[in-house]
């Protein structure tokens, strides 16, 4: 049986893609067992790379056969698993070629390319000119401008800086491209465009290249091997753990949807924060392009040092940001300070709080009366919500992007309003404020349109059916309450406590 049957759409979270006994055709690989250093695997073109290749050398140590291959071997033990060891000096093949070897999972592997050609731009070079002079850039400039670099550095027709969102979806935050080329800057995309094993591979690697979407695969012969070396049986043959392979053959499904957005090569390089997949670099070219293996590790070492960096000024940003949030809601607050009754206040900050926790609509409600602004529920709904509440547990703060989830009934209006957050005021009848947002499929512009369905002579889906299939999803679901907005809203909570207290004081002392 083959390691990869047909892949339905279904199935993308589950495709092994770490194991595709398969590599692409701008190398070769040569696969040994770390135990006892023979050659367990070969990919089907070495002879093209290595002449003097022959299939008797399988079973054979790299000793007996590639003693030049050897030394490299006993380094590469000693490094951590999946950590490359480049070498371009080695007397190989008849041609300049470069090794890249590493280990992983007992086997350690030898991909073999062809070396640099020409003067291309030295590795130092890209991360010095990606930070001259960005010290003092807002973050979206800085965005712009890396993207710009990559993209002169590297060659590729279009470079794009791809952020990922709390829920996995993602949108294109900044792009350099061709002039004649249609636009993805702004554009959303579902989570499993770029599915869980995916994203758990590019958090281990820091760049992945797809030389040519129209190449073959090339098979490793066998596909599957003994990795301890004492048991040869059928059944202790393990399939090929091309994690860190940088010659790993790429997704059948990945490539149908290159093919389908009509780019021919891609590169994508990992843009980590805290361990965690942040975004990608994507480079796409609309012919076949791979990059050297020192433009490679360029990219690499931009990608590892960006990634630090864009985190530690967007931690800075975030703080500066929660300080303004706070300065507004004092200013703001302060205003409401000669109102007498807080139905009033409610009135007049109804604006500026849905402005700050970024909803499309706002009502206030205590006891029978209710106030409104924006997208809403009528007053029958709001009741509803108010019910449900009264059975939560008594935090201050509540929120769902998925109201429908919580109360059947909502149902009924998901397709206008589907997020909501809500406030309780801790003193004794200070009400309710509840900020709704609309659902994301109106306030979000997604790429591809999402009323085409789209299948293949077969009935298959293809990849450009998931936008379809995802807009169905997230009807009925808001963009998520971020860290950011819970956290406005407890300060909102604690600022309109006190001008509840100051009201309730003020009235007594004229009443008395
Ligand atoms: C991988 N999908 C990827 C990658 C990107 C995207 C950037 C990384 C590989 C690369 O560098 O090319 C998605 N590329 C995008 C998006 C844009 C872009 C969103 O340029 C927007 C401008 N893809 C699907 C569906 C499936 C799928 C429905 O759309 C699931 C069946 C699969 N995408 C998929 C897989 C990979 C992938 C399996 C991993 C490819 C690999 O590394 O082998």
């Amino acid at each position: 049986t083959s390691l990869r049957g047909p892949v339905e759409l279904s199935n993308c979270d589950r495709e092994p893609i770490h194991i595709p006994a398969t590599i692409q055709a701008f190398g070769c690989m040569v696969v040994v067992r770390m135990a006892d250093r023979r050659i367990v695997s070969a990919s089907e073109n070495v002879s093209h790379w290595l002449s003097d290749f022959q299939p008797s050398w399988l079973g054979k140590t790299l000793d007996q056969t590639l003693p030049t291959l050897g030394s490299l071997l006993d380094q590469v033990a000693q490094a951590r698993e999946g950590k490359l060891i480049r070498r371009d000096e080695l007397a190989l093949g008849e041609s300049g070629l470069t090794v890249s070897a590493h280990h992983c999972d007992g086997l350690g592997f030898f991909e073999l390319e062809s070396r640099d050609i020409g003067s291309e731009g030295q590795p130092a070079d890209l991360v010095g000119r990606v930070f001259a002079g960005l010290e003092n850039r807002e973050l979206q400039e800085l965005y712009q401008r890396m993207i710009e670099l990559i993209r002169e550095f590297t060659g590729f027709d279009r470079v794009m800086l791809y952020q990922f969102h709390e829920d996995d979806h993602g949108s294109v935050i900044a792009e350099a491209k061709c002039e004649e080329q249609e636009a993805y800057l702004g554009l959303h995309y579902p989570a499993g465009d770029i599915p869980v094993p995916a994203r758990r591979l590019y958090e281990l690697n820091w760049i992945r290249t797809l030389a040519d979407v129209h190449a073959d695969a090339i098979p490793m012969l066998p596909g599957r091997v003994a990795v301890t070396g004492d048991d040869e049986a059928d059944d202790s043959l393990r399939p090929i753990n091309m994690t860190y392979s940088q010659l790993r053959a790429i997704s059948p499904i990945h490539l149908e949807y290159l093919r389908n957005m009509k780019v021919g090569a891609s590169m994508s390089i990992s843009i980590l924060s805290g361990g965690r997949l942040w975004g990608l670099v994507a480079c796409h070219h609309r012919t076949p392009k791979v990059l050297s293996p020192s433009q490679r590790d360029a990219c690499e070492l931009a990608g590892s040092v960006l990634s630090t960096y864009l985190t530690s000024r967007r931690q800075e940003a975030v703080l500066k940001r929660q300080v303004g949030i706070r300065e507004r809601i004092t200013s703001e607050v302060s205003k409401l300070a000669n109102v007498d009754d807080f139905l009033t206040s409610m009135e007049n900050a109804a604006p500026w709080m849905s402005d700050l926790l970024d909803a499309d609509g706002f009502v206030y409600c205590t006891g029978e009366r209710q106030i409104r602004w924006g997208e809403t529920v009528d007053a029958p709904r709001v009741g509803e919500i108010v019910a449900a509440l009264e059975q939560q547990d008594r935090q201050s703060v509540l929120y769902t992007d998925r109201i429908s989830g919580w109360i059947p009934a909502a149902k009924e209006y998901e397709d206008r309003v589907a997020g909501l957050l809500v406030i309780r005021m801790g003193q004794r009848d200070g009400g309710l404020l509840l900020f709704f947002r609309k659902p994301y499929a109106k306030t979000i512009q997604w790429a591809g349109d999402p009323n085409k369905t789209v299948t293949d002579e077969s009935g298959r889906l293809s990849p450009r059916k998931s936008f379809e299939q995802f807009t169905q999803e997230v009807t009925g679901t808001s963009r998520p309450w971020s860290a950011t907005d819970r956290e406005t809203a407890d300060t909102l909570l604690s600022t309109l406590n006190s001008v509840i207290v100051e009201q309730a004081a003020r009235v007594q002392r004229i009443n008395r």
